[in-house]
């Protein structure tokens, strides 16, 4: 990307688009749109249509997407399928028609099938069926990374598609009912330890495993992708290793300095087993994640503390 190069933040306001944000500044790119949603809602066609052939981007990071944690997407499926379907569509088709040079579109790593072999490599995408709770959301992100596919082939368009593990860091959504883990056991173990509660109650059974990427990481990787890959393929963005949900939450507890007893309400679903990406296609192009985890929640209490709140 040219540093003069007007590039557009599809979400900016949440946890992957801010730190896409800090990130180009960091960069020097200073010619940066973005639109909040009172300002542009994505899910109306003609809007996002005049808002493209006024604006004009040179280059699209579609960050915005609806989404939540385990009980919201299973909650709310109508929400998660149809809003991410609406976003993804009228920003692809928008920036086709005002000419876009290169736009990458972020998914998920619940694009891959519920008993994949892992770690999950990009190829499995499509092979078995999905993990229940998330189906909804990861149909309508398997329905992007298409539509980005379809693109390429049939118009010649830039457009790549991204799949982070699960992310985390400063901006993330704090709220207990519809939260990742990450957040949600931040803020449960800093309220029991400043209440002086003798427990907190982790949901499932604590076993499933689960990978954790900083989101400044994944921006990082973003900008990396812009600059150096073309391809039709899906890129998996992740750090290579994972851990069980128990230990991620004996993590956090010491982080926070909570020392009373930690409970499993097998009662909230478990979801997939094991979500570990295979990171060897990202990695062969020159860019691996940086930030350990005990730095990284390390650093997200600190913000959760002074922001969060
Ligand atoms: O982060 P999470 O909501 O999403 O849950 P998924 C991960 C695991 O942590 C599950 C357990 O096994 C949860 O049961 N968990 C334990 C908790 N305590 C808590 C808690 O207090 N809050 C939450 N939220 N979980 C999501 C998908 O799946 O991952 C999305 O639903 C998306 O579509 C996202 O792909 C990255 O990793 O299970």
């Amino acid at each position: 990307m040219n540093k003069n190069a007007k590039i557009y933040v599809a979400g900016h306001r949440g946890l992957v688009g801010s730190a896409l944000v800090r990130s180009l500044k960091q960069g020097g790119y200073s010619n940066l749109l973005t639109a909040t949603s009172k300002e542009l809602d994505l899910r109306d066609q003609a809007a996002v249509r005049a808002f493209f052939e006024r604006e004009r981007p040179d280059h699209v990071f579609l960050a915005a997407a609806k989404v939540g944690g385990i009980l919201a997407n299973n909650d709310f499926p109508a929400d998660f399928i149809y809003q991410n379907l609406m976003i993804e569509a009228n920003v692809i088709e928008s920036a086709r028609l005002a000419g876009v040079e290169k736009l990458l579109f972020l998914g998920s790593t619940c694009i891959y099938p519920k008993m994949a072999p892992q770690p999950l490599k990009e190829e499995y995408l499509l092979t078995a069926p999905l993990e229940p709770t998330n189906e909804w959301y990861a149909v309508a992100k398997i329905a992007g990374i298409k539509l980005c596919q379809a693109y390429q082939r049939q118009y010649g368009c830039k457009y790549i598609s991204a799949m982070p593990t699960n992310l985390y860091g400063p901006e993330d959504n704090f709220d207990l009912e519809s939260s990742h883990v990450m957040p949600a056991l931040i803020r449960k173990f800093h309220e029991a330890r400043v209440r002086g509660a003798p427990t907190v109650t982790v949901w499932g059974t604590g076993k499933p495993l689960r990978e954790f990427l900083h989101v400044d990481d994944c921006a990082a990787a973003c900008l990396f992708l812009m600059d150096h890959y073309e391809g039709e393929e899906i890129v998996n963005i992740g750090v290579g290793e994972d851990l069980s949900i128990a230990a991620l939450a004996g993590l956090v507890k010491q982080a926070v300095g909570f020392e009373g007893e930690i409970v499993f309400d097998t009662d909230k679903p478990d979801g997939t087993p094991r979500k570990l990406v295979d990171v060897s296609r990202i990695n062969g192009l020159g860019w691996q994640a940086r930030i350990p985890l005990e730095e990284g929640i390390a650093s997200t209490y600190r913000w959760f503390l002074a922001n969060g709140e």
